[in-house]
């Protein structure tokens, strides 16, 4: 394990994820501050996208790699837009390495930082396991009040590809989805045998399947969920994309979000009760 502190004091932990056969098969970086996952390389070959144009700054996400949606996915609620989690600092339970696996495990609790935004006790955790050439996220959420806890929440997974009009995502016709930030009430049904994204996609599917394939030219990458319904599929076309100060221009172009979310039937915790989600890459080729 390699352990560096960039400037602001934000530890990054990076560690080599082995194969079966005790040989080094991808890497994979994750940053205390929002738990945030900014590479996962696989032999070598870059498989998410971190915009080059990032604010490494407190108070704002990184733009890239995969920010934990909590406790509210995108405006849908009266928190600050996806909730608070990937702004916070969160704190380093633990790292395991052993020869088949690597696992970094992070935690993060209500405090004096998180009661103005949301009153609420709770303790979240979100372990990253690397094995061979699948990287395993699992996020849970204990209730840790009196009262119950109410919440919405997703795995903003930003997949780099070489050239998005190349590639494509499978597995979610015959879905029904809504478009984030549309109306509630109005769904629709997937019926393209595939989605080829040449505009701007920003759609939420309801009660997902629980593997999507990204297919390109020479790659192949699952995203598989479980305990999450929903799964989100967003790029923002080359419009929006010139409005957000932290993306290059053209980075639309290399990127697509699939995100393993629970966003239409919010996540109830009893006193006492917890929740898992579970999303997991597979570099299949
Ligand atoms: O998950 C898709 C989405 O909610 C889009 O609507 C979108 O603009 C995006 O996330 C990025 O949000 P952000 O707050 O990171 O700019």
């Amino acid at each position: 394990m390699e352990s560096a502190f960039d400037n602001l004091d934000w530890r990054k932990i990076r560690l080599n994820v082995p194969n079966s056969a005790g040989a080094t098969a991808a890497h994979v970086e994750v940053y205390e501050y929002g738990a945030h996952i900014t590479s996962w390389a696989v032999t070598g070959d870059e498989r998410l996208f971190l915009s080059p144009s990032t604010e490494f700054r407190p108070g704002a996400a990184i733009r890239g790699g995969v920010p934990v949606i909590f406790p509210q996915f995108s405006l849908e609620g009266p928190l600050p837009r996806h909730g608070f989690a990937r702004t916070q600092l969160w704190e380093l339970s633990d790292v395991r390495e052993d020869a088949e696996s690597v696992c970094v495990d992070l935690h993060l609790m209500d405090s004096p930082a998180t009661h103005p935004i949301w009153d609420q006790p709770f303790f979240a955790r979100f372990q990253v396991e690397g094995r061979g050439r699948q990287l395993e996220m699992r996020f849970s959420v204990f209730n840790r009040g009196t009262i119950p806890l109410t919440f919405t929440c997703a795995l903003h997974t930003y997949l780099r590809l070489h050239d998005v009009q190349q590639a494509q995502v499978e597995g979610l016709r015959g879905t029904h989805y809504r478009l984030s930030g549309g109306s509630r009430a109005e769904t629709f049904v997937d019926e393209a045998e595939v989605i080829r994204i040449d505009r701007e996609i920003d759609r939420i599917y309801l009660n997902a399947p629980d593997v999507v394939t990204v297919r390109e030219p020479y790659r192949v990458l699952e995203v598989r969920k479980q305990g999450f319904a929903d799964c989100v599929v967003w790029n923002p076309w080359a419009e929006k994309c010139a409005l957000m100060k932290d993306m290059p221009p053209d980075g639309y172009l290399h990127m697509v979000c699939i995100e393993a979310g629970q966003i239409e039937t919010p996540v109830e915790l009893a006193p006492q009760e917890s929740w898992t989600g579970v999303q997991t890459l597979v570099a299949v080729q």
